[in-house]
């Protein structure tokens, strides 16, 4: 499959079921912590400076995002979990509302998953794993802020993210940079790679 980059619109955004778009095109669902740089990697792999808005204030992504690109597929920027200033009634909502995504099973065709490169992965970032796993779709993992570890450390971060999440040897960990468009075209020819 051909995939111009280029044509890419925000659609809506989604805040319950109803505003889920079904119209059988794939889609490409981008999940992680507040601030791991989600809205950060679309843009990347858009080539765009601002179409999904990277937040300036982490944890105020609160709906689903919709993204179609050239008509053929839609990526989706799930708002982000674990920012510690969120209310109990707003961390319920989160929940709700992503349960209700993924128990549309029929919505997503392929997972990214992001992580922190630097860091060990949260609890957090286990239980979303998990649903990437109960999902029965494929997944690959993106371990975004490369730029910010030296050379050495890489190996190891990875090698920590792997046996953090309990991935298999089958999912893919990309290490990326969103600021430095490291793992661009990995991550593109991963995506429509699963469209085919
Ligand atoms: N150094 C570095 N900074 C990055 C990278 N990716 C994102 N950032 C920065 O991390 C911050 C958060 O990025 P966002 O893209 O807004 O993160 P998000 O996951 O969409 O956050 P929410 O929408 O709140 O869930 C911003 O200040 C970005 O500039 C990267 O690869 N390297
Ligand atoms: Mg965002």
């Amino acid at each position: 499959m051909k995939l111009n980059v280029q044509i890419a619109e925000f659609i809506r955004s989604a805040a319950k079921r109803e505003d889920f778009p079904r119209d059988r095109l794939p889609q490409v669902v981008f999940a992680g912590r507040s601030n791991v740089g989600k809205s950060s990697v679309i843009n990347r792999l858009l080539n765009r400076k601002n179409l999904a808005r990277v937040g300036s204030a982490p944890g105020k992504t609160t709906h689903i995002n919709y993204f179609l690109i050239d008509e053929k597929l839609y990526l989706v920027d799930l708002p982000g979990y674990g920012y510690a200033k969120v209310s109990k009634t707003e961390r319920a909502r989160w929940a709700k509302l992503i349960e209700t995504w993924f128990a549309d099973t029929e919505l997503m065709t392929l997972g990214v998953m992001l992580v922190d490169i630097r860091h060990k992965p949260t609890v957090d970032d286990c239980t979303m794993a998990e649903w990437f796993k109960a999902s029965g779709k494929p997944f690959i993992i993106v371990a975004n802020k490369q730029d910010k570890i030296k050379k050495s450390e890489l190996e190891p971060n990875v090698a920590r993210i792997r046996e953090t999440l309990g991935l298999s040897d089958e999912t893919l960990v990309i290490p990326f940079s969103a600021e430095k468009s490291v793992g661009r075209q990995e991550l593109l020819d991963q995506i429509i790679e699963h469209m085919e």
